[in-house]
């Protein structure tokens, strides 16, 4: 099944120089990657990408994580195409627990948790292709992704955008 799923290389990856190795790891999986680009999150962005765990103890520490509050306040994001790429993410991702998940896993070899508790474990993938569309479209504008993978429509909008002085 030809799927999609968002990566997010989080904070912690970036500053610790950690982007050539994720990558290079994700290339085992022979998937397309069809979208890339840094952003700075938002509070809001993160709000939204994390809203299934607005109840949980650590949601507080996990949107100052993605925001980078505690490393450098960007983020890389993609868009992985191609065949079963959830699970072949998820697989080399590891579990979400940096210190069960498989050692040579992404999040086994440079994850780790801190001292208060946050799990610092430097890869978000999608869990399913329910949260891979709903989290490709937060992030995500229809022209940022080279392929059509989801239905589009044109709007005529009158909208302010900084353009090059
Ligand atoms: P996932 O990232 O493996 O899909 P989710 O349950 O969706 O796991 O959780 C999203 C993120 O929230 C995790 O990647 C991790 O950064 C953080 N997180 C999840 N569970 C805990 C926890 O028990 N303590 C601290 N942080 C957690
Ligand atoms: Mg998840």
């Amino acid at each position: 099944m030809i799927q999609q799923t968002l990566v997010l290389i989080k904070p912690d990856g970036l500053q610790k120089s950690l982007t050539g190795n994720i990558l290079t790891r994700l290339s085992e999986t022979r998937l397309d990657i069809v979208a890339a680009k840094v952003v700075r999150v938002s509070r809001e962005l993160a709000e939204k990408h994390y809203c299934h765990l607005k109840d949980k103890p650590f949601f507080e520490d996990l949107i100052r994580y993605i925001c980078g509050e505690f490393h450098k306040r960007k983020v890389m994001a993609m868009v992985y195409y191609g065949e079963n790429a959830i699970e072949k993410v998820r697989k080399l991702a590891g579990a979400t627990n940096p210190e069960e998940a498989e050692a040579v896993s992404i999040r086994g070899a440079y994850g780790r948790i801190t001292t208060t508790g946050v799990y610092e474990n430097v890869i978000h993938c999608s869990n399913n292709e329910k949260e891979a569309e709903r989290e490709i479209k937060l992030w995500f504008n229809p022209e940022e992704i080279i392929v059509d993978i989801y239905p589009t429509k044109v709007v005529k909008r009158e909208i302010e955008q900084r353009v090059w002085a």
